[in-house]
């Protein structure tokens, strides 16, 4: 793997050394400077009560070691994972109500800057929660399926509603280890409850609930908000964009909207082209305004309106030291408090919007659904005030990458059989014939840590290569977008020879940006139409795929980590495992996990061992499928696919149909 200084993205890196060079401290230098503490690095600290906090350290520390209470490492271990679960599942969560809540008020009328955008969509969820929608009117579906969503939340007893949309065996796998989730809240609330002093004091039943409150997330809270963002906003289909810090204007007033929740952003998209807001930017001597995204938001923007990138998590401090932001506005999760003391030392401004994230030194604007263009406008308007007071200081890079971003399932479906055919039949096969070994969901943050981004290259480039594809989500998805890795033409370039001729076939690229952390559910609806397809596994474990988070960071991503697990995949995050002082419950979490669901979450700093276990996943995988063993260049038979000409064809011989699905 190719060893860079800070960041494995060149143009970062010019903006860390530029920033050395004017005494400008960022994460980078803070990771170097602060060590981890490696007892809690490890799971090893438990800071649960005030007898403690108990280091669990020593030479039998895992037979030996006891906290004040007597609680064993294992516990300790499995205790601190769980508690991780919970937050990552609370995040994720909260975002999901609060889209469902954005519905609710759509479809009752207050919230009238925003539409159901894909009534589609609409219809399609209602289906999967038998709520009818023939012949009524949209907004009154669209009340009950808010409604229907928003009790999964608080729902005591009974099952989270997309639970039901799992393959028939994966669902029973749930039941039989007794982790099918009841309500996101209710499980939430039960991880704090047994995790607290002088509870459940057993590692295996600590972590089987942790994986239940994980599905409540990934079948749950993180669904939720894709599908409504879907609904309220458009199923993503394939749209051009470009990335990195290039996509900055010198001359445009430059406000980058930074977090998760898209609909604020979504509004300031609907507004930012308004002939009065221009008139006022050129007032102020701007030639237009200028839109680009950041972490998560940027992927909800980007796969439904093209709006640029400048990048994942580790970009955001270097987004404003170019100098040339105007206003960074930002929601909920992800976003460094330290932007506002650096802000300071260039014009931007900080903007804050969600009552949930105040930080100090950036100017509140609270976003009120129910005023949504107007708050949307009022935040241009502070970027446009700001442009004039754009000093001649910063790192301007110039460079930037095309990107084609925005596959969901469904277009994925479409692609691969036009509007009545939609199917998974020519990935399937192209799998069972060897062309394609297998797939790959690469997810997750990049970390300061590691030549941030790196890692993510480094495996996407690599996997491709090896004929695995790759769907990519979060900051994995900005990481490969800010290095041009989202273009057909890497398939062409760098994809080994079945993967090539599958993503010609089709017109995919090697690298499907699939969106956001929360669309990482997509990869769940994804293998389970793949499973209903037939001709791999019917249910999601056992398929050839793969999760990797290589640079993880947050607790949201071990959440996601978990619900892979639990759902049946083999997942393996980068760094130092956070339960890794206990060998039992590493144990759990790789051996049983794997007997029981098919999945399993492994921990591996070094990027060359989580390539060689991927493909060893995929191809143990293939194998117990009795699939063609994969040899590069030499495929089975397998159905034709399916080229442009013949899907042409199809659809002139069908009757006019609205949409893609
Ligand atoms: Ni995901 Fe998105 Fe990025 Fe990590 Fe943060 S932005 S929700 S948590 S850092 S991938």
């Amino acid at each position: 793997m190719e060893k860079a200084v800070k960041s494995g993205n060149k143009e970062a890196e010019q903006i860390i050394e530029w920033g050395k060079s004017q005494g400008i401290e960022t994460c980078f230098d803070r990771a170097e400077k602060l060590k981890p503490c490696p007892i809690g690095e490890t799971g090893a600290c438990c800071k649960v009560c005030h007898m403690g906090p108990c280091r669990l350290v020593g030479k039998n520390a895992e037979e030996e070691a006891h906290g004040v209470c007597g609680a064993s490492l294992p516990v300790v271990a499995a205790r601190n994972l769980v508690r991780m679960i919970a937050a990552g599942t609370a995040c994720h969560g909260d975002h999901g109500r609060d889209m469902a809540f954005t519905l609710l008020a759509v479809a009752e009328g207050e919230a009238k800057d925003f539409q159901i955008k894909d009534v589609k969509k609409l219809y399609r969820v209602a289906g999967y929660l038998n709520i009818e929608f023939e012949g009524r009117p949209v907004n009154d579906v669209a009340k009950d399926v808010a409604l229907k969503l928003i009790e999964d939340f608080g729902r005591q007893r009974g099952t989270v509603n997309f639970i039901k949309r799992a393959p028939q065996k994966t669902q029973e796998r749930w039941k039989k280890w007794g982790i099918v989730p009841r309500g996101i809240d209710r499980e939430i609330a039960e991880c704090m409850d047994r995790t607290t002093m002088g509870m459940d004091a057993d590692a295996d039943s600590l972590l089987t609930h942790g994986l239940r409150t994980a599905l409540s997330n990934g079948w749950g809270g993180s669904m939720i908000s894709t599908e409504i963002t879907d609904i309220l906003f458009g199923t993503p289909m394939p749209v051009r964009a470009e990335a990195s810090f290039g996509i900055f204007k010198e001359d445009e007033v430059n406000l980058v909207i930074h977090g998760h929740e898209p609909s604020l952003a979504e509004m300031i998209v609907d507004v930012v082209s308004e002939p009065d807001l221009l008139a006022y930017a050129k007032t102020k001597g701007a030639k237009g305004i200028n839109l680009g995204g950041m972490c998560c938001t940027a992927n909800e923007v980007m796969m439904r309106h093209g709006i640029p990138t400048a990048g994942g998590f580790t970009n955001q401090e270097l987004g404003i030291m170019t100098g040339l932001v105007d206003a960074m506005v930002v929601d909920v999760q992800c976003i460094m408090p330290a932007i506002t003391e650096l802000s300071k030392k260039f014009h931007t401004k900080v903007l804050t919007t969600s009552d949930k994230v105040r930080i100090p030194g950036a100017q509140h604007v609270p976003f009120d659904e129910h005023r949504a263009k107007e708050v949307a406008r009022g935040i241009v308007r502070i970027a446009i005030d700001n442009f004039p007071n754009r000093k001649k200081v910063g790192s301007h890079i110039t460079k930037k990458y095309p990107v084609i971003a925005g596959f969901s399932q469904e277009y994925i479906e479409y692609m691969q059989g036009g509007k009545w055919r939609a199917s998974f039949r020519p990935l399937n096969d192209a799998i069972m014939a060897g062309r394609v070994r297998g797939a790959v969901g690469l997810a997750g943050c990049d970390n300061p840590r590691f030549p941030s981004t790196g890692v993510h290259k480094f495996l996407a480039l690599e996997l491709i290569k090896n004929d695995v594809l790759v769907l990519s989500t979060g900051c994995s998805s900005a990481s490969c977008g800010t290095a041009g890795f989202l273009t057909p033409e890497m398939a062409l370039e760098n994809a080994g020879p079945g993967l090539r001729e599958v993503c010609e076939a089709i017109g995919i690229p090697p690298i499907l940006h699939l969106g956001s952390c929360v669309d990482n559910t997509r990869i769940l609806t994804i293998a389970t139409a793949m499973a209903a397809e037939g001709g791999l596994s019917d249910e999601i474990g056992g398929m050839p795929a793969v999760g990797i988070a290589p640079e993880w960071i947050t607790e949201k991503a071990i959440a996601i980590g978990c619900y892979f697990a639990a759902s049946g995949v083999p997942v393996i995050f980068g760094g130092e495992s956070p339960v890794g002082a206990s060998a039992e419950v590493t144990r759990i979490m790789t051996e049983v996990w794997f007997e029981r669901f098919k999945g399993a979450l492994h921990f591996e700093p070094d990027p060359e061992k989580i390539l060689e276990m991927t493909l060893d996943y995929i191809d143990k995988a293939r194998e117990a499928l009795k699939l063609k063993k994969y040899e590069p260049g030499k495929f089975g038979a397998e159905r034709v696919l399916m080229d442009m000409a013949a899907r042409r064809d199809i659809e002139r011989a069908a009757k006019p149909h609205i949409g893609i699905y």
